[in-house]
C-alpha cells in the first residue's frame, strides 16, 4: 500500500497529494511527521526520510517518490482519474499545475500558509507587497474562471475533483487565511468556498499535530 509522509495541517505542499488521495478514495497509509518548531531538528528528521529533506514523500514498496508533482504523476499511472478524462482538459490542467508548481512566489512569500490562523492582509503587508500579491491573485482568478467556464463543471477541470483542484487547494486556504475573498469574481469565490468547506479539507484542518 502507498505510504504518504507529510505533516498536517501546516505543509501546503503535502496538502496536494493528501487531498487528492482522499478525494479519489485511493487507499494509503498516513505517515504523519511531527511539525517541530526547531527548524534544524525538523530538517534533521526530514533528512532521515527524504532525499531532499522535504515532504511530501510517497513510498510504494521499495519505490520512493518525492515532490508533489512527481507524486501526482506517479499516482496517475495507476489511477487515470487523477487527471480529467478529456485530453484538452488534461493538457490545460497540467499546464496550470506546472505554472503553480514553479510560480506564485509573492503569494507564497507574503501569505504564508498558516491555515488555523486569520490575518488582516492590509495590516501585515506593505502597499508594495499587497500589489505584488494581488497581481498573482488576479492570475489565479483568471485560471480558475477559465477552468470553470471552459470545462463546465463545479471543479476546475470538469465535474470531478482532479489533480488540478489538489494543486490549488493551498491557494484556497491562503484566500481564507488572509481574507482575500473580495478580489475574486463570483464564480471563483463559489469555487473557493466549495473547496474550503469540503469535508476533506476540514478533515485536513482538524488533523492533530502528531507531536
Ligand atoms: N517542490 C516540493 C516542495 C516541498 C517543500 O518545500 N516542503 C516543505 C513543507 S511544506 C518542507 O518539507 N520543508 C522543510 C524544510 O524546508 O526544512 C514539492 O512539491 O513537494
Amino acid at each position: 500500500m502507498y505510504q504518504l509522509h507529510f505533516y498536517a495541517p501546516y505543509s501546503s505542499w503535502s496538502l496536494r497529494p493528501w487531498i487528492l488521495l482522499k478525494e479519489l478514495n485511493i487507499p494509503f497509509e498516513e505517515k504523519q511527521i511531527p511539525y517541530l518548531q526547531d527548524k534544524t531538528a525538523l530538517r534533521q528528521l526530514l533528512a532521515q526520510i527524504s532525499p531532499t529533506a522535504k515532504i511530501p514523500l510517497l513510498t510504494d514498496g521499495d519505490t520512493v517518490i518525492w515532490d508533489s508533482l512527481a507524486i501526482v504523476e506517479y499516482l496517475a499511472e495507476e489511477y487515470p482519474q487523477v487527471w480529467a478524462q478529456d485530453k484538452d482538459a488534461r493538457a490545460w490542467s497540467r499546464s496550470v499545475c506546472a505554472e503553480m508548481h514553479s510560480g506564485f512566489e509573492q503569494l507564497r512569500t507574503f501569505c504564508n500558509y498558516d491555515p488555523l490562523k486569520r490575518f488582516n492582509f492590509s495590516e501585515i503587508c506593505t502597499a508594495v507587497e499587497q500589489q505584488k500579491v494581488l497581481q498573482e491573485l488576479q492570475r489565479i482568478d483568471q485560471i480558475w474562471s477559465q477552468g470553470l467556464s471552459r470545462f463546465g463543471g463545479d471543479y476546475l477541470a470538469g465535474d470531478k475533483f482532479t489533480a488540478v483542484d489538489a494543486f490549488f487547494a493551498p491557494v484556497v486556504g491562503r484566500i481564507e487565511i488572509y481574507g482575500l475573498h473580495g478580489y475574486l469574481s463570483d464564480a471563483t469565490l463559489r469555487y473557493q468556498q466549495k473547496i474550503q468547506h469540503s469535508a476533506t479539507l476540514q478533515q485536513w484542518l482538524n488533523k492533530e499535530n502528531a507531536n
